[in-house]
């Protein structure tokens, strides 16, 4: 059974040894940042603060800020396991013959346990609270000294597309204004964005909006994917766990949001109505700068008798959202060569925080295609705000940034080998010539081709010869070498 709640989560957390919990008075105003900042870094436990000064719900921080907890996140030994399934399902064949098609059949009942299933109740709902509610009732933390105030930094936020009624749900944190109100950063290509717009074009007046904080681990994950427009996060949940995940119907709107929440915030955005946000220590490392975005009104909260608030710290690399991201390099994998069938692998090394660096190792088969790549890439989802993009030949690690750097910057003739190129920015670029627009840099260090215009000799790279590596193996103990 996959977990059900971020309970269940916990639970697993604890009994593989991933968890301390603090019982001491801890502040959510920046001292529990410093616990997170220094628990990741150091490899340490995802943090469960049983006592934040000033609230009587406890806090979870850091529960998928490491591999091993991103694999009892999706519960699997190792990621390569999901994306070995994604493969298999995006493998899928019409069937030949009888045979084949009663072979297919378990494959497409499980495709069927994706659909999220309409639940009439649920822990979520065990206290509704219409009127006396206040968010400062929550230990919402202020991340860092510079911040704007404090955000809600892991919240799953539901919208419907106004056009085609398709749920979407993404990871946009919020900026406490007061007790009933916050900002709602989504950056204009997320999908909650585009459905504000829509419904702004369509003339309507005020868009629904539901937030959920703590759900089972796959279905927090599947909020930070970056998948299609109209594609259902709850849909992708349920592949990952293997099971539906239960909805459940708001009390102030039509929307939907997970049965099995911590709590629930219900509300509403005006359009038009915007207010100044930020700034917000960000998880490139710096403070991405105030801007407007629209202003989160609620109207109802509701909750399980007793919550957990889930909340994660970002800031100079590596943090959680590393582990996240790394997550969804490894799954999306596949993907990527559904499309790209050249590309062999991809990293995106923390210092780079996604958007800045992407290293792709390609198996190359006709000139010019490192450069059909970049293109490729920047022309693909969330990957089109990649600032740089460093193309090198299948022999080359992109696991390993040192032995990138070492045959990149031996490989490439700058000017040369240098393409760039304008578009998208990410939001959080501060270097961007304006918000949102901006170049972007490819690196061509593959092996240049004759037709290429390359036709000087290329080397090869130094190996010892395997017989004289193995009579130094026997040498090297002999000469009573460490
Ligand atoms: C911890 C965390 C915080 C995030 N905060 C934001 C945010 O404030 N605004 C935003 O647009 N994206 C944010 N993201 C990235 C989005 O969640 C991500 O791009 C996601 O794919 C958006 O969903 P969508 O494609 O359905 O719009 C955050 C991601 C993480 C892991
Ligand atoms: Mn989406």
């Amino acid at each position: 059974m996959p977990s059900r709640d971020l309970r269940d989560f916990i639970a697993a957390l604890e009994e593989h040894g991933e968890l301390a919990r603090i019982a001491l008075e801890v502040d959510p105003i920046l001292e529990m940042t410093e616990f997170a900042d220094r628990a990741v870094k150091q490899g340490g436990p995802a943090l469960l603060f049983e006592n934040p000064r000033g609230s009587r719900v406890p806090v979870l921080i850091n529960a998928f800020a490491s591999l091993r907890r991103m694999e009892l996140a999706l519960e699997v030994s190792s990621l390569e396991e999901i994306a070995g399934r994604l493969s298999e399902l995006l493998a899928l064949e019409a069937p030949q013959g009888i045979l084949g098609k009663l072979k297919m059949l378990p494959r497409l009942a499980e495709v069927g346990s994706f659909f999220p299933r309409t639940v009439s109740g649920g822990p979520c709902k065990e206290v509704i609270r219409r009127d006396d509610f206040s968010l400062l009732d929550f230990p919402i933390l202020k991340c860092w000294p510079q911040d704007g105030g404090r955000f809600i930094t892991l919240p799953l936020v539901f919208t419907k597309n106004p056009e085609t009624g398709k749920r979407n749900c993404g990871m946009y944190r919020m900026q406490v204004f007061d007790e009933r109100t916050t900002g709602m950063h989504w950056q204009t290509h997320k999908h909650g964005a585009e459905h504000y717009r829509r419904l702004a074009a369509l003339g309507g007046r005020r868009m629904d909006l539901a937030v959920a904080i703590g759900a089972d681990p796959a279905t927090m994950f599947s909020a930070v994917l970056p998948l299609p427009p109209d594609f259902d996060e709850m849909i992708f949940s349920g592949f990952l766990r293997g099971a539906p995940v239960e909805m459940v119907k708001c009390e102030t709107s039509e929307l939907e949001v997970p049965a099995h929440a911590e709590i629930v915030l219900e509300g509403y955005v005006e359009m038009g109505e915007l207010r100044r946000e930020g700034p917000f220590g960000d998880h490139t490392g710096f403070y991405s700068l105030e801007d407007d975005y629209p202003v989160f009104h609620l109207t109802c909260i509701t909750h399980r008798q007793d919550p957990i608030y889930a909340a994660t710290v970002v800031g100079p690399p590596p943090m959680e959202d590393f582990y996240l991201g790394k997550a969804i390099e490894r799954i999306f994998l596949p993907l990527m060569k559904l499309q790209l069938p050249e590309i062999r692998d991809v990293s995106m090394p923390p210092e780079g925080v996604f958007h800045n660096l992407v290293l792709v190792a390609i198996r190359k088969s006709y000139p010019g295609h490192a450069r059909k790549v970049m293109h490729a890439l920047w022309g693909m989802g969330q990957a089109m705000f990649t600032k740089c993009i460093v193309v090198v030949d299948e022999d080359v690690d992109v696991q390993n940034v040192r032995e990138v750097a070492w045959k990149a910057l031996n490989h490439i003739d700058p000017e040369r080998d240098i393409e760039f190129s304008f578009g998208p920015a990410d939001s959080l670029d501060h270097a961007s010539r304006l918000p949102n627009y901006g170049s972007k840099m490819g690196v061509d260090a593959t092996r240049k081709w004759p037709e290429e215009g390359f036709t000087r000799p290329w080397p090869e790279v130094i190996r010892m010869s395997p017989e004289v590596r193995r009579r130094v193996d026997e040498l090297w103990k002999l000469a009573g070498l460490p």
